[in-house]
């Protein structure tokens, strides 16, 4: 089947084609889709060259699906057209995530709501995610009240040009363009995307609303702290989760371990635990620290590590696709 990648020469659509590639995504033919400036260029696949075309093209050339990375506005204006030519679309930006008219899917959490109508799928935030895989078995066992997080992201979250500040940074060099408003090197910044007038920032709203759609539950109550590090390999999330009802550790462990795209990695005596270098490449949840918040009842702490580009992005991005294909949606 033919697969339009718009927003191909990114960080997220690369990550796209690798995941298309590696899960063995019954591609035919790929049509890559950029910005004028990329058009012509050429795009790997599976050792096949593909040539990079506009929309128009694009929509001419008639996908089965088309997966967007390629920004807000860009969706806001072509993800409409893709859609009124029949074509599905699975959207990574923002732009209609809190739409009431689109779905907001993780496919281990919520991938029975997408039917034949939708036409516009949306994919929710990196940081959301890989929060709500390990939240799903826990909430349906449990139930949850209510759920603390801070995050520790890394810099490919804000796309290549943050990863080129990072390593510039590193060698002294001034001469890139800084994308953070301070160093990031050797520092954190306790800021991802605009601030608000509430005074949290965007990326921690999305994490209070796209969790609470996904979940499909507006009685958990979740509030964050979204913090930038200097790291490449994915994100990092203390998570704290209380619950209506008491639980039982090892019945925690269990759950976690049986569920789908989740690993605990959790035996601190040998000092294992997830870290954001070893879910680099990877398209599973990490999850370890599994403890007792002693502080108060019924409540548990995680610490949750996922590669924001994979899970976080692409992997979400073409398991929606695979669910639509397994559903007779594509
Ligand atoms: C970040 N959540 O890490 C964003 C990317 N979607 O900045």
């Amino acid at each position: 089947m033919k697969i339009a990648v718009v927003g191909a020469t990114g960080l997220v659509g690369t990550e796209i084609l690798k995941v298309l590639a590696e899960r063995n995504f019954p591609v035919t033919e790929i049509i890559p889709v950029a910005s004028e400036k990329s058009i012509g260029k050429q795009v790997e696949f599976k050792g096949k060259q593909f040539t990079v075309v506009g929309y128009e093209d694009a929509i001419k050339m008639k996908p089965a699906v088309a997966i967007f990375s390629a920004g807000g506005s860009s969706s806001l204006a072509l993800a409409p057209l893709f859609a009124e030519a029949g074509i599905p679309v699975i959207d990574n930006s923002s732009a209609w995530r809190m739409d009431p008219t689109k779905k907001l899917v993780v496919p281990e959490v919520n991938a029975n709501v997408i039917t034949a109508e939708d036409k516009i799928i949306a994919n929710p935030n990196c940081s959301t995610i890989q929060m709500v895989v390990v939240m799903k078995p826990l909430h349906d066992k449990y139930k949850i009240k209510r759920v603390v997080v801070s995050t520790y992201q890394s810099v490919t979250g804000t796309g290549k040009a943050a990863v080129d500040q990072l390593f510039a940074e590193r060698v002294g060099d001034d001469s890139v363009k800084k994308v953070y408003p301070h160093k990031i090197d050797l520092n954190v910044l306790p800021h991802i995307d605009v601030f608000l007038d509430n005074g949290y920032t965007k990326e921690e709203m999305k994490m209070v609303n796209e969790t609470k759609k996904i979940m499909g539950d507006d009685s958990i109550a979740v509030t964050a702290t979204t913090v930038r590090i200097p790291t490449v390999g994915g994100h990092s999330e203390a998570v704290n989760i209380e619950f209506e009802n008491d639980f039982d550790l090892d019945e925690v462990r269990r759950l976690l371990s049986e569920t789908e795209g989740v690993i605990v990695q959790d035996d601190v005596k040998n000092f294992v635990y997830p870290m954001p270098i070893n879910s680099h490449g990877k398209d599973e949840v990490f999850v370890g620290r599994i403890r007792r918040d002693e502080s108060q009842a019924n409540t548990l702490n995680l610490w949750v590590v996922a590669d924001n580009l994979r899970k976080g992005a692409a992997t979400n991005a073409v398991q929606i696709a695979e669910y639509m294909l397994k559903a007779n949606l594509l």
